[in-house]
């Protein structure tokens, strides 16, 4: 435990007093002022359309949350302004046969998360306007985004169009994409839905040391001998490589993000143009790898609990950018002992 013991979800760590990273799809194009923001709330063949205003009539609130990203970084006491999601309810009153609602942006791939309406409600689920008394920035989904308190951040939607009540649930972008926990809830670190990688696969493919190209979420190879290994462009999403021997390993293009490679021996790996968000490696043997492109937001090499640390020197090969993205504590770990 630590002074934030309370706040901090298990395995989160905050990020600098003045950073708000940005995550996921880029800004849709054209947000102008001049095309007026709607939000259609829609329940089978009924709809109605609000005007932004006719929202912040409904009654506008301060809410002050803590934001949690699947990322594994934290920011606490957010100053949020905007209306909450009972009070749209005051307005369009779902009936009892929507037990779920689906937030959709309005932007092109139309991005979607969804909810359980009665979770939604019990944990504050509010629209928000403004941030730190300022009206909501384009980059983090102004005029109107979701704000889904106690859920990791991928909850809580960007750009805001619609809101659909539905009988059933319907996953939403990253929970189909990238196989996101559909519940998300950080406190049970609720992240990734666990997928059982065929076991015959598995098998070939840990004796071949070949994993390029391949489709591994949540591939268990903790503790294993894999010297050598390629995993070019391969999607290893939570893989467990814990304590694996992995030296001069390719992870080139891959994706490790919330992969736990704690203990792992990874001299001399590569790991180029990579996405490690929220990977573990404290504890790791990272002399000689190369991190050169990665995008590390939210990556731990040391643990502030355990004091696990990776070993790091002048031949681990780390971006500038990629130091400054992690959370003080790592960067200040990776400063002091990588080039
Ligand atoms: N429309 C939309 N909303 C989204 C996303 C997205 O890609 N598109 N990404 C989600 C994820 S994964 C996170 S962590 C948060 C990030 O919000 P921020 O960029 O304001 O930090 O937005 C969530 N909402
Ligand atoms: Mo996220």
């Amino acid at each position: 435990m630590n002074e934030l013991g309370d706040r901090l979800p298990p395995g989160q760590q905050l990020v600098a007093a003045d950073k708000w990273p940005l995550v996921g799809e880029r800004v849709p194009s054209p947000i102008s002022a001049d095309t007026p923001w709607a939000l259609s709330l829609l329940e089978g063949d009924r709809s109605v359309r609000l005007t932004l205003d006719e929202i912040t009539a409904l009654g506008s609130e301060e809410f002050t949350v803590d934001i949690h990203c699947v990322t594994r970084w934290s920011r606490l006491d957010c100053r949020f302004c905007g209306v909450a999601l009972s009070k749209i309810f005051d307005f369009f009153q779902p009936t009892s046969s929507s037990r779920f609602l689906r937030f959709v942006a309005k932007t092109e791939r139309l991005h979607s998360t969804s909810l359980l309406v009665k979770d939604a409600l019990d944990l504050g689920t509010f629209l928000a306007t403004h941030f730190d008394g300022e009206p909501l920035s384009v980059e983090h989904g102004g005029p109107l985004r979701s704000v889904v308190p106690g859920r990791y951040f991928y909850k809580s939607l960007k750009w805001l169009t619609e809101i659909e009540f539905t009988a059933d649930d319907q996953l939403g972008y990253w929970e189909t994409e990238a196989g996101y926990h559909n519940v998300g809830d950080p406190w049970k670190e609720e992240q990734f839905i666990a997928t059982s990688v065929d076991k015959q696969l598995a098998a070939r493919l840990l004796a071949t040391r070949r994993l390029d190209g391949e489709n591994l979420m949540g591939f268990a190879a903790r503790g294993r001998d894999l010297a050598g290994l390629t995993a070019v462009d391969t999607i290893l999403r939570n893989a467990d490589f814990c304590a694996a021997n992995l030296d001069v390993a390719d992870f080139r293009r891959a994706n490790l993000s919330g992969a736990k490679l704690r203990c792992a021996s990874l001299q001399g790996a590569t790991f180029e143009e990579s996405d490690i968000e929220g990977a573990d490696f404290c504890g790791a043997d990272l002399r000689g790898a190369n991190f050169a492109g990665a995008s590390m937001f939210g990556a731990t090499f040391v643990d502030r609990d355990s004091g696990d640390a990776a070993v790091l020197d002048r031949t681990t090969i780390i971006d500038q950018d990629a130091v400054e993205s992690l959370c003080p504590l790592q960067q200040d770990f990776v400063r002091e002992h990588a080039a």
